[in-house]
């Protein structure tokens, strides 16, 4: 029997994520996987998470194993809000973060709590494919600005913005990944950090700052300031999430906000899910308070960029000179567009066959464009095999033009 008539139009519009779907196949180990966004597994604490759950299980066990509230522990909130003074620069009430199942849960709340179906939404081009498969079932009209080296050209937003109030349409927000951006490893210069605000103003609508890469930029010469430490009049909705920097594995996710609109963001997430667990919230907690979180930090930076440094080199070395990639800053991919009459999607059987697997670009732009470009995830794979997969990949994509 066909259950197609009993879905609802919400149901119709959901993607699959080819993230998710890659990881199924990359999950038995068989393939270099230079597909989904996993940290290198050697990077994580295991002893810190391990001393602060035992510490934790046994100092406060009654209240870590019982239900919390929704927008999250109290104390964790507190402690939480220390981390970003610390570490981001900008003063939070513990009142206006609201505790997230990763930082995926906060796009899809955002979706629920802003989009209705026609309501027109600004994306960068391209951009993180799960949050444009988050927003798609509110089924709003995607605006696409791209980027290039120094992030979404607002030039091109402010252009688009002048198009859309002759029509009479106003944008109900812009969501950018300003820091290390997912897929294209670019930053957004501070120059036009500072324009995209004046222009919120402006133009009266909201920016949702998605700020999960904001901790993990491999350069000192680079202003990682975030859009939220600059947000004069309360425009800015911010998201991150400790999956890059700790452990995804944790689910540990916020969305910070003006007061009033955490009231909707919480009263959403009561159906969603009543509240994040507590038990990641209190053991986060302790490893925030010891310092562990921070200092483990240090480990990553460098161990991403020696990896990035190794992905980048092998790319020179191995892909036809025709192709153009990123060279990000910070982040975990490198993005790359072959400037050939070449799928992607299709070149990855060809490239599972010989044992690597990527995520074909298209699913990053929210009409689909982009077929000849391609996503490399440089922080999983050893070093050994980083290159190998580089090396496999230059040898096919060569074929491939030259054929
Ligand atoms: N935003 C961006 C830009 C991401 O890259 C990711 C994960 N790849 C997420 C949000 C979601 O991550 P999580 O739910 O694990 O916090
Ligand atoms: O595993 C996921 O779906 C999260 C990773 C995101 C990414 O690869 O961008």
């Amino acid at each position: 029997m066909s259950y197609a008539r009993f879905l609802s139009s919400i149901t119709r519009f959901m993607r699959r994520s080819e993230i998710r779907e890659l990881l199924k196949l990359t999950e038995k180990g068989e393939i270099i996987s230079l597909a989904g966004g996993l940290p290198d597994p050697k990077v994580f604490p295991i002893d810190d998470v391990s001393k602060a759950s035992v510490k934790v299980l046994s100092e406060e066990g009654e209240k870590a194993l019982q239900y919390a509230p929704t927008k999250g522990v109290g104390r964790y909130r507190e402690e939480l809000a220390k981390f970003i003074r610390r570490t981001r620069g900008f003063e939070v009430d513990p009142e206006n973060i609201v505790v997230t199942t990763g930082s995926q849960q906060a796009l899809d709340m955002i979706a629920r709590v802003f989009i209705d179906p026609g309501d027109s939404i600004v994306v960068e081009e391209p951009t993180y494919l799960a949050a444009l498969n988050a927003f798609r079932p509110a089924r709003p009209r995607f605006v696409g600005v791209p980027v290039d080296d120094e992030g979404m050209k607002v030039e091109v937003l402010e252009e688009k913005l002048k198009e859309l109030k002759r029509e009479g349409v106003k944008p109900k927000f812009v969501y950018t990944i300003p820091i290390a951006q997912n897929p294209s490893g670019v930053t957004m210069s501070l120059e036009r950090r500072k324009r995209l605000l004046e222009l919120a103003e402006e133009y009266d609508f909201l920016v949702v700052e998605d700020d999960v890469y904001g901790l993990l930029v491999y350069r000192d010469d680079v202003d990682t300031t975030p859009l939220k430490a600059m947000d004069k009049h309360d425009r800015v909705i911010y998201v991150s999430s400790f999956s890059k920097i700790l452990s995804p594995g944790f689910r540990l996710g916020h969305i910070i906000a003006p007061s009033e609109l955490v009231n909707y963001f919480e009263l959403c997430k009561q159906s969603m899910d009543l509240h994040t667990p507590a038990i990641t919230q209190y053991i986060t907690l302790e490893l925030i308070r010891s310092g562990a979180i921070e200092r483990n930090l240090m480990g990553i930076r460098s161990v991403y960029s020696e990896k990035l440094k190794i992905m980048l080199e092998a790319i020179e070395e191995t892909f036809p000179k025709t192709v153009w990639y990123s060279r990000p800053v910070g982040g975990m991919f490198v993005w790359v567009k072959l400037n050939a009459n070449i799928d992607t999607a299709e070149l990855l059987k060809k490239a599972i066959k010989r044992g690597v697997a990527y995520v074909p670009g298209k699913a990053f732009y929210h009409d689909y464009s982009g077929v000849d470009t391609m996503r490399l995830n440089f922080t999983y794979p050893p070093k050994d095999k980083l290159r190998k997969a580089i090396e496999i990949l230059g040898g096919l994509i060569k074929e491939e033009v030259f054929s």
